[in-house]
């Protein structure tokens, strides 16, 4: 067999992950690797309409298939991407991002080339994207069997984007070495324990557990990250704990679990009554480690007392002040399902469908919109939560059995939710991909749609137009000129972006929308709704709640 280039090894070798798109913008010093993506098997290019879009649609391809490719070129490639990188390391998914550089003899000669700035710096850029990443590596002839194998380790042990630099030279030049033929990522074992951490934390958990009268378990988005979403309901569904989410979790347990009793998030839980149920439990079991920032917990109002915490971490477990490290997340949940007693009874937790309000003409309202929305959702279907209001609206929505969901509300970038829910169509082999947006988010990448159309991705979405940037006027005072939008006839873009055969059009009353919805039911291709929501419903909160939300006042003194 022919060697392969630099830049063909790294494509075959990471392709045998179970990748089998790249997403990227190509660029003349990246062209070793666009011209690879051609010549190694398994793999499709994927032409985003721009760096942040390939790096968001990356970020939901990896949300459902447990990792992905990114490809942009030197610099202004790589600088737009990074916003979109530095998401997925917030949310924990290993994306690949390869970068093509100027050449080592361009380097060497001290020669001035494009994409910098006008001088001979060329590892500036490494430094920014790297910084994204949680490893990285240029990449040689030389190094490139090893150091390919030391970055896919790590980037999936931490789960977290890895950074891979290849020069216009070296990409085509062949690779040095023995290759590696890799296993698929259902197939790695990502993290290894310590026995005597892992039996030690997994003895203590389970020790506390069968002492607990009322313990309650939240599930967190960490764990479909490392593959064992199907794990974790396992062993809920054995050990028979009332199980919540926080909202950054959403989709993480299929909530029509006798064991799921909703949202979990300090005051802005669903119910006053799930609320109850996990702070007055006298054990909470976190697997894997809740994140608790401001919009994860009703602005810090979680009363989680540390005694009572058990945490399971991605490699470390705390118990109270105990801290048992070493401990691999999916060795720690094997063990539980192994041996945990189940709690005896049935869970108590009430299970209801929004209330259908309005109807016929009445004008469309998010109080008319959800629970319709929630009525159509089947299971295998995914929903994509973009920042905004909708995701407020979204978290709380008790989702059908089979149907997962994926948001971005740590790193809350607005935009994400428009290329993601193209990577999530991309990803999916059965289901629908939903995606609901506020049309100040779709603005920023809505060019996407384009990409979606040539793809031929089949997408059902709701823009919601309010004209505004709502979330904004509702956490600020009303009526700043900076949160209107320019209005756009959004039903009109499919067309206009060249996407053939889709659904696409305006609804403003209760009967529109359930006339679309019936019609997206029997429709085999993808759906496009310019939803219209009145702006008066983005009121602002009490200006006290806004001060002590942001910490905004100076304390009183003593
Ligand atoms: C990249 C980025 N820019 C700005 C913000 C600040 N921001 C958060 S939500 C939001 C408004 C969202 O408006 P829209 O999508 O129309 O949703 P609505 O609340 O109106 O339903 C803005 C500007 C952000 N989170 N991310
Ligand atoms: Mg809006």
């Amino acid at each position: 067999m022919k060697t392969q280039t630099v830049a063909q090894y790294t494509l075959t070798r990471l392709a045998q992950l179970g990748i089998d798109k790249i997403f990227g913008v190509p660029g003349d010093y990246a062209f070793s690797i666009d011209d690879a993506v051609e010549q190694v098997s398994g793999l499709e290019w994927v032409a985003s309409a721009n760096e942040l879009n390939a790096a968001y649609a990356a970020d939901g391809y990896a949300r459902i298939r447990g990792a992905a490719i990114l490809t942009t070129t030197y610099g202004v490639g790589e600088l737009s991407a990074i916003n979109g990188v530095m998401g997925s390391k917030a949310h924990r998914l290993p994306i690949f991002h390869l970068t093509g550089m100027p050449s080592e003899r361009i380097q060497k000669q001290g020669l001035l080339t494009h994409h910098n700035l006008g001088d001979v710096d060329y590892t500036r850029f490494q430094a920014l994207s790297g910084a994204a990443a949680c490893v990285s590596a240029v990449l040689t002839p030389d190094n490139c069997i090893d150091e390919l194998e030391r970055v896919i380790r790590e980037a999936l042990r931490q789960s977290k984007p890895a950074y891979l630099v290849i020069s216009e030279v070296n990409g085509i030049q062949p690779v040095i070495g023995t290759p590696v033929t890799g296993k698929p990522l259902s197939e790695i074992k990502r993290q290894q324990s310590v026995p005597q951490e892992l039996d030690a934390a997994v003895a203590s958990i389970l020790k506390r557990l069968s002492s607990a009268k009322n313990p309650v378990a939240l599930v967190t988005a960490l764990t479909s990250r490392y593959g064992l979403k199907d794990k974790a309901r396992d062993f809920i569904a054995k050990a028979n704990i009332p199980t919540a989410l926080t909202p950054n979790d959403k989709g993480t347990l299929d909530e029509s679990l006798p064991q799921y009793i909703g949202l979990y998030a300090g005051v802005w839980s669903s119910s006053d009554s799930i609320r109850q149920t996990v702070e007055s439990a006298d054990l909470v079991l976190d697997i894997g480690g809740i994140i608790p920032t401001e919009l994860n917990t009703g602005m810090w109002t979680e009363n989680l007392d540390p005694e009572k915490l058990v945490s399971i971490n991605d490699n470390w477990v705390r118990i109270g002040s105990k801290v048992f490290v070493n401990t691999a997340i999916d060795d720690v949940i094997s063990a539980m399902i192994e041996k945990v007693t189940p709690l005896p009874g049935k869970v108590a937790s009430s299970k209801e469908l929004l209330p259908l309000t309005g109807n016929g003409g009445d004008p469309l309202s998010s109080a008319s919109f959800y629970p319709r929305l929630q009525r159509r959702l089947k299971s295998g279907d995914t929903l994509v939560i973009e920042t905004g209001t909708c995701m407020t609206h979204l978290n709380k929505m008790l989702l059908p059995g089979g149907v997962g969901a994926e948001g971005q509300g740590l790193w809350g970038s607005i935009g994400w939710a428009t290329p993601a829910a193209f990577g999530v169509g991309m990803a999916k082999t059965s289901g629908r991909t939903w995606m609901v947006t506020g049309d100040g988010s779709h603005q920023l990448t809505l060019n996407e749609l384009a990409v979606m159309g040539r793809y031929k991705v089949k997408p059902v979405i709701f823009v919601l137009n309010n004209g505004l940037y709502g979330i904004e006027d509702v956490i600020s005072e009303r009526g700043h000129g900076y949160d209107d939008l320019a209005s756009v006839n959004y039903h009109l873009l499919p067309a206009a972006f060249g996407c053939k055969d889709w659904l696409s059009v305006k609804v403003g009353t209760v009967a529109e929308l359930e006339e679309v919805l019936a019609k997206i039911e029997k429709h085999d291709g993808a759906a496009y709704i310019e939803v219209m929501i009145p702006n008066e419903e983005s009121q602002p909160l009490p200006g006290d709640v806004i001060d002590s939300g942001y910490k905004l006042l100076t304390p009183p003194v003593g």
